[in-house]
């Protein structure tokens, strides 16, 4: 009964600067993950199997690739059950302006929030790979008589300075909050971790509608809800923390799953780690299926071309669609459509969907972006200053390569 009277809102205008390229034409949560998912399969994923099945995605930033993934992929949730997906664009229905915080973004989409009548808000970002059952934390919410639920989670004390940092009394009764302190403080007990919010954040749906339209009258905030909002909240209400160990459904040698694939070094490691003979991501668990758009597509296919051109790939993940003709490939992800000839060699990377690598061709540690031809006998990942000529090298030396570095025009994410 409680996830039926909950309403989940995903926050997706966000534009993820640190990404680089791979957000120059697409919103955070529409970059592709893990072979064949986008990221915000994931939130949305969540929703569903924690049975909280309205869920409104409220878009902004470059949002096409994005609208049309979730048109595609998400039109499963039927009407007539109350359980669908429905598009917030940012459209001025209501004020002059586009989405300025993210409390403004649920601000200017009340009326369809009060024609919906929740009784419960689930606000969530559209930017985290991780596994949650949402249901868990409404029975807490419920149970304790919660004006709000801010989900939380443990993070090294150096990490925590990117979030809003909670503290808590014994009861998880937070007693304060602040957005992204330049000093952090740990938890109690514990010198080196902090407890910050996941931007996960339950509303009592009456309660959300009252301090939405105060903050709106608030000429000095500037309607985010971890600038203002919650802040203000935390000193007037009744805010607990929810610990995300205890609705977790993906846990990694006991700590829970949860990542910001927020830089290339970020997205490339999570990638990759799905690689890995453990990964941390367990993507095979039938209980909690990430659903997603799903082209139709032949199996992955493995062509021996004579003695020293044997198709192959190790330590790998090959979607469907690929087609690997006497080249070798090891520990990298390759999602769908990939093509890679003869002699080539892909090591290390992350190969997103539609790529032709020609023969010759070797990479190392590279992100390759959807829809690039890699020209034949084109080396990358052995001289960072010479790729940094042409492509995106990071710090840690992972290197991102995307149609336009390549002199390719026609770019569609
Ligand atoms: P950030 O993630 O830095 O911190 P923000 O940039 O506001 O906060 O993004 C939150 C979510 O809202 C993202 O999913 C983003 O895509 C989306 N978003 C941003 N601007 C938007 C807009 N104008 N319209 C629609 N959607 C928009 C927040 C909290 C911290 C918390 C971290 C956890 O403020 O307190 O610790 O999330 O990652
Ligand atoms: P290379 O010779 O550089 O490895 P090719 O493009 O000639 O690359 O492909 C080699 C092999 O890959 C082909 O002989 C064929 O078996 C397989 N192949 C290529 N394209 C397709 C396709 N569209 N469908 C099925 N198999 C294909």
């Amino acid at each position: 009964m409680l996830t039926h009277n909950a309403l989940a809102l995903i926050l997706a205008g966000g534009r993820g600067s640190r990404l680089h390229h791979l957000t120059d034409w697409r919103a955070k949560p529409a970059v592709p993950f893990g072979g064949k998912f986008r990221i915000i399969d994931f939130p949305l994923s969540n929703c569903v199997n924690s049975g909280v099945r309205r869920i409104g995605v409220v878009t902004q930033y470059k949002a096409q690739s994005l609208i049309r993934h979730i048109q595609r992929g998400w039109s499963f949730l039927d009407g007539r059950f109350k359980e669908y997906v429905e598009l917030f664009p940012a459209q001025q229905r209501t004020e002059e302006t586009w989405y300025q915080g993210t409390a403004d973004a649920v601000f200017q989409n009340l009326d369809i929030l009060r024609y919906h009548a929740p009784g419960y808000v689930l606000i969530l970002g559209g930017d985290h790979v991780y596994k949650m059952d949402y249901s868990r934390m409404l029975v807490e919410h419920k149970k304790r008589g919660a004006d709000i639920t801010i989900a939380c989670l443990e993070v090294p004390l150096e990490e925590a300075t990117a979030f809003g940092v909670v503290a808590v009394n014994d009861k998880w009764h937070v007693t304060s909050f602040t957005e992204k302190p330049d000093y952090p403080a740990s938890m109690p007990g514990q010198s080196d971790r902090a407890l910050v919010s996941m931007g996960i954040y339950l509303f009592n749906a009456s309660f959300l509608f009252e301090q939405l339209i105060r903050d709106h009258d608030d000429t000095h905030s500037s309607h985010d809800f971890g600038k203002d909002l919650i802040p203000y909240l935390v000193n007037h209400h009744r805010v607990y923390a929810h610990s995300f160990q205890s609705s977790c459904v993906n846990m990694a040698a006991g700590i829970p799953y949860w990542r910001d694939v927020g830089t290339v070094d970020a997205y490339w490691e999570a990638n990759i780690d799905l690689t890995t003979i453990t990964p941390a991501l367990n993507l095979y668990d039938e209980d909690w299926p990430i659903w997603t758009y799903q082209e139709q597509l032949p199996p992955a296919k493995f062509v021996f071309d004579g003695d020293d051109r044997r198709g192959h790939a190790l330590d790998s993940t090959i979607s469907g669609g690929c087609i690997i003709s006497g080249a070798t490939i090891r520990r990298s992800l390759l999602f769908s459509n990939v093509q890679v000839r003869s002699y080539g060699i892909v090591e290390d990377s992350v190969v997103l969907p539609n790529v032709d690598i020609g023969r010759h061709v070797h990479l190392k540690r590279v992100v390759v972006e959807k829809n690039c031809v890699i020209p034949e006998g084109l080396k990358v990942g052995f001289d960072p200053e010479e790729d940094s000529k042409r492509f995106y090298v990071t710090k840690k030396g992972i290197t991102l390569i995307t149609p336009e570095m390549l002199g390719q025009s026609i770019h569609y994410v």
